[in-house]
């Protein structure tokens, strides 16, 4: 799925700003059709944000159900002709939208984008009404699962995963144009045989007459560097000049779609870096060259805005990574906005992406969660339409990811039950499809700690080992050379038990800033120091430990919960980015990695 952008042939506008919000409690909306005038008693809320943390009202913070938002936009006269397209780049979790009182689209899935054609419905040179209902509500048929519990009070949310259930138009919203033929998706797939890179790419094209595809790759500098005509052909790249970790070289694909005249009809530009992934038995490879990953697995989070994407914290936060000397991050646990993969794209850092697969597991739910016990495979529970809800989720990740340069690695869930047999013939068929989606990316889950070499039953499935662990932590709390034994034995059993490469995708520990102590103490910034140089010694005594992601970059809010103060503090900064001790330590261990 391509992203909108401006070219010779394509225009967008940006919907973003202050919209009208109102929640809607009683089901009103619907009934009212509310797409059909002002909403009612409604504020203003800025897209993209959350809506939870903006009034000052647990009411708003803590709803249940839909919540509404509407604007107006004038398209101009001079699109007529052109095919308009309204996109919305996520609605959390559930969106429905009208466009001037018409239904033009529903989406489930809080992270990926959709959109829908609305060339017949715009009124060119007027005001247009775009309304979107915006559903936080999880279920069994929801990624990430979820159950909502009626109580004296009102609908309650129960989820089973550790962060707060923002909601609302967390990214930006889009009108934007294509010609009647157009450009619909671009694939491409690039590979590297000593300085000869190639790039072999695939146009979809669709619309009234679309005609040949020409296609052109420009080095960074604008010099054209290959050339082909034809939907689908092999590019060839001599005197190459990949994309690697730590530095974003990236060529530009131009392609265009000529009409009966050879005219293009047209044009759609898509950045793609030239490099590529492997497994080599417990080696990870970028560009056949062994990688060890740094960095930490990530929320998009932030004070007063939530999860609403901003430029201005995601170049702090890259900023954050580089000073550190990180080179790499998990987009736990669901898709981030595209512009940081486009960032990262740039920069050279490297990606783990995941899907929004998160809280699978009914051991975790009912014990750290506080959720009502249930069996995590069954017909009623996680079954044939959680699976269906998580297939599409992995397609839509694949279909908005799998051009960017930065993603070496598919992540599908995030701490799955994983040691049943529902679990294996649950998890079977989304390997298969993921692979069958992307055969050139290598494919994996963030295995929980419970889930040890003798009793997990999929990890032969996938590529690579991905282990959250919380020895010294969850486990042997305050007993770090308990934990540095139970440690070191585990990643000799993984290694015998499965020879591929383990990065460690999540450890750490909960540490509030300003609270110190002369022996380790759980809690203080000189514990979560301590506990991290522990899991580093060991890695270090491990070659088939071939990366590090700490739990986590910085603190981030969680629902309300006695194991919880104000939310997760795991990060190595606090959630406004002041670093704690630890930064200094990972500062210079990864600086001398580099
Ligand atoms: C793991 C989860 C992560 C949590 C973390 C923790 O993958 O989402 O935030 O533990 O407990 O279970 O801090």
């Amino acid at each position: 799925m391509l992203r909108p952008r401006d070219t010779r042939t394509r225009e967008r506008r940006s919907l973003d700003g202050l919209w009208q919000f109102a929640l809607d409690p009683d089901g009103a909306g619907r009934t009212e059709e509310w797409w059909s005038r002002s909403l009612p008693a409604a504020r203003e809320a800025p897209v993209p944000a959350s809506y939870n943390d903006l009034f000052a009202d647990a009411r708003i913070r803590d709803y249940v159900g839909e919540a509404w938002y509407q604007t107006t936009v004038r398209v101009p006269e001079r699109w007529a002709g052109e095919r308009i397209v309204l996109r919305f780049d996520a609605a959390t979790h559930r969106g429905t939208a009208w466009l001037n009182s018409v239904q033009v689209v529903e989406h489930a899935g809080g992270y990926t984008p959709f959109e829908a054609d609305v060339t017949e419905l715009v009124e060119l040179g007027a005001e247009n009404v775009v309304t979107i209902a915006v559903d936080n509500r999880l279920g069994w048929d929801t990624i990430p699962p979820g159950r909502v519990v009626e109580t004296p009070d009102g609908p309650r949310q129960r989820s089973f995963h550790d962060f707060f259930n923002y909601a609302g138009l967390h990214r930006s919203v889009w009108l934007y144009t294509t010609p009647r033929s157009h450009i619909d998706d671009i694939t491409v797939v690039t590979g590297l045989d000593g300085a000869t890179g190639t790039v072999a790419y695939d146009v979809q094209a669709s619309g009234e007459r679309p005609g040949t595809v020409t296609v052109t790759l420009r080095d960074a500098e604008g010099a054209e560097v290959a050339r082909a005509t034809g939907g689908s052909a092999e590019l060839t790249v001599e005197d190459v000049h990949p994309w690697r970790p730590g530095e974003g070289y990236l060529y530009e694909l131009t392609v265009e779609l000529a009409g009966d005249d050879d005219l293009p009809v047209d044009v759609y530009e898509l950045p793609i870096g030239i490099r590529t992934v492997r497994v080599e038995g417990t080696r990870f490879l970028i560009n056949d060259e062994p990688f060890y990953f740094t960095g930490f697995g990530k929320h998009e989070d932030g004070p007063v805005r939530g999860k609403g994407h901003d430029n201005v914290f995601m170049v702090h936060d890259f900023a954050l990574l580089e000073w550190l000397g990180a080179n790499s991050f998990r987009t736990s646990h669901y898709p981030y906005a595209e512009d940081v993969l486009d960032y990262a794209d740039r920069h050279g850092v490297v990606v783990i992406d995941e899907t929004p697969a998160v809280g699978i597991n009914s051991g975790l739910a009912a014990g750290a969660f506080g959720a009502e016990p249930f069996i995590t495979f069954s017909p009623e529970t996680i079954g044939p339409r959680t699976q269906e809800a998580h297939l599409r989720a992995i397609r839509e990740l694949v279909a908005r990811d799998k051009n960017h340069p930065c993603v070496v690695l598919w992540t599908i869930a995030n701490e799955p039950e994983s040691v049943t047999p529902e679990a294996r013939a649950y998890f079977e068929p989304l390997v298969a499809a993921t692979r069958q989606l992307d055969p050139s990316r290598p494919v994996g889950f963030a295995n929980v700690m419970t889930a040890t070499p003798d009793v997990d039953v999929i990890t032969d499935l996938f590529d690579v080992v991905l282990l959250n662990r919380y020895y010294g932590w969850y486990v042997d709390a305050g007993d770090l050379a308990a934990a540095e034994r139970a440690l070191d034995g585990e990643i000799r059993a993984w290694t015998e038990a499965h020879g591929k490469p383990i990065v460690f995708t999540e450890y750490g520990a909960d540490t509030l800033p300003g609270l110190h102590s002369v022996t380790p103490t759980p809690w203080t910034e000189e514990y979560q120091v301590e506990l991290l140089e522990m899991f580093h010694r060991v890695f270090d005594r491990h070659e088939a430990v071939v990366g590090e992601q700490i739990w986590n970059f910085a603190d981030f809010a969680t629902t309300a919960g006695i194991l919880r103060a104000d939310g997760n503090k795991k990060g190595v900064f606090t959630r406004d980015r002041r670093p704690k001790a630890a930064t200094q330590m990972l500062r210079e261990r990864w600086r001398r990695r580099q």
